[in-house]
């Protein structure tokens, strides 16, 4: 049995982890059975959630977890893609989880009220030092990134511009690539969940609540994967 590692739900997700989310989802879409247990970045393969442990076999990374799954079950989760398609989905990929997933880390650790009512669970109650200390070094993984340097308003207008790429891309179809999911809408998804949650009231989620073609795509999968969590708010308008 595959046993996928998650921090667990938080603030109206499933998972805080944008790619907790994804892998879990991609584990649903391939219909092996697995289970979930709760973890910490430190305890995982290369310090990062998610991980999975299949067979005795620890592998870190969402990515290579689904390489993984693909590999060795025969799942391929883009059957009914052409070769251009799967280029748009790899594409769509990068664009969440190396562009917009800053902007959703800056919006919550990069704001005090945010980081307060949201991360701050994640020291579980240590000193203020330790705290303050742990929020210094993402907000210098943000400094590295780039978006550390520009206002809260001007990363808003980036992930903004990114937002308006993906409505593009998706228009009036149910899914990426038509009407049957892909894996890349794995990932889509919980890149945006991760910023939709109504936990945080952010400039961020307000671009992502502009295009309604989005809300609806999320709103489906949330549906569709996660019942429990289809927020019974006007989801997201
Ligand atoms: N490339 C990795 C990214 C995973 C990642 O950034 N996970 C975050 C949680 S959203 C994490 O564990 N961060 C802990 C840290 O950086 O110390 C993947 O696709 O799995």
């Amino acid at each position: 049995m595959i046993t996928l590692y998650t921090i667990g739900s938080l603030w109206g997700l499933p998972d805080p982890s944008p790619f907790v989310m994804k892998t879990e989802v991609q584990l649903k879409m391939s219909g092996l059975p697995f289970t979930t247990r709760k973890s910490r970045p430190p305890e995982a393969p290369k310090g990062k959630l998610p991980y999975i442990e299949d067979q005795g076999v620890l592998i870190g990374d969402s990515t290579f977890i689904r390489e993984h799954l693909e590999r060795r079950y025969g799942v391929d989760l883009d059957a009914d893609l052409s070769p251009r398609q799967r280029a748009i989905a790899w594409t769509a990929e990068r664009v969440v989880e190396d562009h917009l997933y800053w902007a959703t880390i800056y919006a919550r650790w990069g704001v005090r009220e945010n980081f307060d009512k949201g991360p701050a669970i994640f020291f579980g109650g240590a000193p203020p030092e330790v705290v303050e200390a742990g929020r210094a070094r993402v907000l210098e993984n943000l400094h590295g990134q780039g978006f550390g340097r520009h206002s809260l308003a001007e990363v808003a207008d980036l992930a903004g511009r990114s937002f308006a790429a993906l409505s593009e891309l998706i228009g009036d179809e149910p899914y990426l690539s038509g009407a049957a999911m892909c894996g890349a809408d794995a990932t889509l998804f919980a890149g945006l969940a991760a910023v939709a949650t109504p936990h945080f009231d952010t400039p961020v989620r307000d671009a992502l609540l502009r295009f309604p073609n989005l809300v609806a795509y999320h709103d489906r999968i949330m549906a569709r994967f996660y019942p429990a969590f289809a927020w019974a708010e006007p989801a997201l308008a």
